[in-house]
């Protein structure tokens, strides 16, 4: 009989834990819908504001000042004495958010610098305990999140904490060497006990966002995300948990977009000027104009754009920031359909007009190029119904026409759009389509005379058989290419006989406040019989809006002719990439009328 209980009570709980699961497109859907979130990093370091003792660093960011002056522990954590962000509206926070059409807000809980925005009761080193305003910043948000519907999410970071001697990362104080530290012991003691608070006393937690995890084991990372998962299973992982432990999304580099789709989920990190923590003397802002650009081309490319702001130590978003939200806020209440729920574009590569986002049965072009004459989108093979601009609430349709060179099996779409764009930052074109929006695989010449050799299109080999090169640096090339054995082939269609210009292009990459470019390496470009040597040199520089900080980098590599019409292949193939800095950025070849 007790044997029977048993396996009834065994069957129950396992049945129950079942049910308790839920799957990860369920943990994920609120998030790939949102698509744009406030990321907010706020504390102690909001008060020296990037100024320590008549010491200034245009390069370094606002919340690692304690790093960067060495400050020991017991004085820079005297700062708490003077927190006291009396102008601290949650209100305006979370209107500022909405307004701009962000649906979470992920907000630094700890940072680096150890200090907790929430009550602890394991950690007296937190707003409540040690400052004079004494009230629990991290309750406030998350109550008003809460109140009107606005995920929120909890920056911690679980590895890095320069006030805890087994922490990681201060190597200036009078603690352990590294290698002596019980990082386990500060896991345990600190981590693990304040990850317990905020996903136990805070209502609903959309995010743990960890970050820099340094050498956290997989041990370490596979029990942290043990215990998001047990106190609050739909509670979403960052990208940086650490130890090679899956995470439910990539986060890409801070500010890096790539230049092509990315499969599976992932989210850009980036600032509004060139710190994270509030720094008075930083105003390098992005403009409105660039900020709702990438918001577009992040999303066509099937991420989210996490755009962060660094209250000051009275409490206030800079005005400058709320400025750029609010216009990027103005584009959202005309645009937002493209953006929500939506899916990354079915073209590989970004284009120099802008970019496309789709939902079933619709695609949304977002330029920012409003051409001059007629506007030409090639190789959508699916059939498209109709057109109008989303600005447009008639819905007036715009003027297309579908053609078809069955030769050379490809389409093309003619559009008439207006001469004036209804948006100089970014007109969103919707064409409805008929079906899945499926998109020719061959690389074809334009309407324009242009042909473009993606890196991340050519088939790359090493001795015969296939070797990639990763194209996801920072500024959008190829990352760490160094082996001169990979060679890369194209096979493309030329449709006008002639001479074209060949250009190669390589990117800047490295940190964005000292961008990195190694030029001097010695290529080949083969075609039929002719080979090209080619000294991959800074002929040019070009800004790149998709990176804002990165340019490309354009090696003049002659002409080329062509014959005929008709299929070419071309090779490009190393004889010395110089092994300093960060390799052959290579990002692509454009032949060009
Ligand atoms: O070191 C941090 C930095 O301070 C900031 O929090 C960014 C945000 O992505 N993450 C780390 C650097 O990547």
């Amino acid at each position: 009989m007790k044997k029977l209980f048993t396996i009834i009570l065994l069957i129950l709980l396992t049945k129950g834990s079942v049910w308790s699961q839920i799957s990860q497109d369920e943990r994920m859907q609120w998030w790939r819908e949102a698509r744009f979130g406030m990321f907010i990093h706020w504390g102690l370091y909001a008060i020296p504001a990037g100024e320590w003792k008549g010491q200034y660093d245009e390069k370094k960011i606002g919340e690692w000042i304690m790093h960067t002056y060495k400050i020991p522990y017991t004085e820079y954590s005297s700062l708490a004495k003077q927190f006291n962000p009396t102008k601290f509206d949650v209100k305006a926070f979370v209107k500022t958010a909405k307004d701009a059409g962000m649906k979470y807000i992920t907000i630094t809980t700890k940072h680096h610098d150890g200090f907790a925005l929430f009550k602890s009761k394991v950690n007296n080193y937190n707003v409540v305990d040690a400052t004079p305003y004494r009230r629990d910043i991290i309750k406030a948000l998350a109550d008003e999140c809460h109140l009107q519907d606005i995920k929120v999410c909890f920056y911690y970071s679980q590895a890095q904490d320069w006030a805890e001697p087994n922490g990681w990362g201060n190597n200036w104080d009078n603690f352990p060497k590294e290698n002596d530290r019980n990082h386990q012991q500060y896991i345990d003691d600190k981590v693990k006990p304040q990850l317990t608070e905020l996903l136990s006393n805070y209502g609903e937690v959309g995010m743990i966002w960890f970050d820099t995890p340094l050498s956290i084991t997989k041990e370490q990372a596979d029990d942290l995300k043990a215990l998001v998962r047990k106190l609050q299973p739909k509670c979403i992982i960052s990208g940086r948990l650490g130890g090679g432990v899956e995470p439910d999304y990539q986060s890409t580099s801070d500010n890096t977009v790539p230049p092509t789709t990315v499969a599976g989920d992932w989210e850009v990190p980036a600032t509004l000027n060139n710190t994270w923590g509030f720094k008075k003397y930083d105003a390098t802002w992005k403009s409105a104009d660039g900020v709702t650009r990438l918001l577009f081309d992040i999303a066509s490319k099937g991420g989210n754009y996490l755009l962060n702001v660094g209250p000051t130590a009275d409490g206030v978003i800079p005005e400058a920031s709320v400025k750029i939200l609010k216009q990027v806020g103005e584009w959202m209440k005309i645009n937002a359909e493209a953006i929500y729920e939506s899916k990354a574009s079915p073209y590989y590569v970004e284009f120099p007009w802008g970019n496309i986002t789709q939902k079933p049965g619709k695609l949304y072009a977002g330029i920012f190029n409003w051409p001059s004459e007629d506007f030409y989108l090639e190789g959508l093979k699916t059939k498209v119904k109709k057109m109008y601009l989303l600005a447009d609430k008639s819905k007036k349709p715009v003027q297309f026409e579908a053609q078809y060179d069955a030769p050379t099996n490809h389409h093309v779409l003619k559009i008439k759009l207006p001469k004036e764009a209804p948006d100089k930052v970014l007109s969103v074109l919707v064409m409805e389509i008929e079906g899945e929006a499926i998109v020719e695989k061959q690389i074809i010449e334009d309407h324009s005379g242009k042909i473009n050799l993606f890196g991340g299109k050519a088939k790359s080999t090493k001795n015969g058989h296939p070797a990639t090169i990763a194209i996801n640096n920072n500024g959008g090339g190829a990352q760490n290419w160094k082996d001169a054995e990979i060679k890369l082939e194209w096979e493309f269609m030329v449709k006008t006989p002639g001479t074209y210009d060949l250009e190669i292009v390589s990117t800047e990459t490295g940190a964005h406040e000292k961008t990195d470019w190694t030029g001097g390496h010695q290529v080949k470009l083969i075609y039929n019989d002719v080979v090209k040597d080619i000294t991959i040199s800074p002929d040019a520089k070009t800004f790149n809006p998709r990176t804002l900080y990165w340019k490309n980098i354009i090696t003049k590599a002659g002409k080329i002719t062509f014959d005929k019409p008709g299929i070419y292949k071309l090779k490009l193939e190393p004889v010395n990439i110089l092994q300093e800095g960060r390799g052959f950025t290579f990002r692509e070849i454009n032949i060009t009328k």
